[in-house]
């Protein structure tokens, strides 16, 4: 297809951003870190979402330099945004399965940190439970090795897929991103507050940090917070957005 073969440009036409949505420690209401989200500047489409686009990357095999890329160009702006005293916004960068899979992954974050000299623990990568699906062994030896470079790791869309308790004790998770889904009901739906309910007390027996993502509303957020989850996300706490809208400046100036 047309998108395809234009895809194979976009990289070295400098056609890729990357906007930034905060993640907000909620007791404070602070913003503790950003998520990378990738666009598309197509010069004809107009942008294209990352739902059209990273599936055809995967399959083309072009989700590796754009994942590399992506990787540069999310901590080169997370260093851009630390502080003098060394303390700044956490970076979250998603990585696809097949990313992940490929061998080059572990060098391509450990050249990522170097490049922009970020501090390693300032670094997540999200990745989701369709991993676990498959060759457990590899992907157990692969988080590790990612673990080794002093990042953390995060668990996406948590819930919606393939998750056992099993598996979160045998993989080397720090973060759970609770997913939305069950964030949109907390407000009018006791089950969903019970899911929720129930993954934090998985957080706390397992020592790992909660984020709710897609709060969309106040209710939404002052259920999750009733709760006991720490850390939000989602439109009502911050858009995604370029980096001077999303910069830790344009925060203070607010
Ligand atoms: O940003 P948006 O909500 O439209 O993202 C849609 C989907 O695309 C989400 O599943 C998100 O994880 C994925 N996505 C966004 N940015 C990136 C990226 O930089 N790399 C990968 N692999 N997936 C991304
Ligand atoms: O799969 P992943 O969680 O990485 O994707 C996050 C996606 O959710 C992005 O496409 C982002 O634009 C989108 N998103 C962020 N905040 C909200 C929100 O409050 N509501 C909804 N519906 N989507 C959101
Ligand atoms: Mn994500
Ligand atoms: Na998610």
């Amino acid at each position: 297809e047309r998108l395809q073969a234009d895809l194979y440009q976009a990289l070295e036409r400098q056609e890729l951003v990357l906007h930034y949505q905060p993640i907000v420690d909620l007791a404070p209401r602070r913003i503790s870190g950003y998520e990378a989200l990738v666009r598309w500047e197509h010069p004809t489409r107009g942008m294209v979402p990352p739902v059209q686009f990273i599936t055809l990357a995967e399959d083309s095999g072009l989700i590796v330099p754009i994942g590399r890329w992506i990787l540069r160009e999310a901590t080169r702006q997370a260093a851009a945004w630390q502080q003098p005293d060394g303390r700044g916004p956490r970076m979250s960068v998603n990585v696809s399965v097949r990313q992940f899979q490929h061998p080059d992954l572990v060098d391509d974050v450990t050249e990522a940190l170097r490049a922009s000299g970020l501090a390693p623990d300032r670094l997540t990568l999200e990745i989701t439970e369709s991993l676990f699906a498959e060759d457990t062994a590899g992907t157990t030896q692969k988080l590790e090795a990612l673990k080794a470079l002093g990042i953390r790791l995060a668990l996406d869309d948590f819930g919606t897929g393939y998750s056992s308790l099993s598996y979160l004790r045998r993989f080397p998770i720090d973060v759970l991103k609770i997913d939305k889904s069950f964030v949109h009901g907390i407000a009018t739906c006791s089950e969903d507050r019970a899911v929720i309910g129930a993954i934090v007390a998985l957080g706390q027996i397992l020592d790992l940090v909660l984020v709710a993502e897609g709060i969309e509303t106040a209710d939404e957020l002052a259920a999750l917070e009733q709760l006991g989850v720490q850390y939000g996300q989602g439109y009502h706490l911050g858009r995604p957005g370029p980096p001077q809208h999303a910069s830790p400046a344009a925060e203070r100036r607010r």
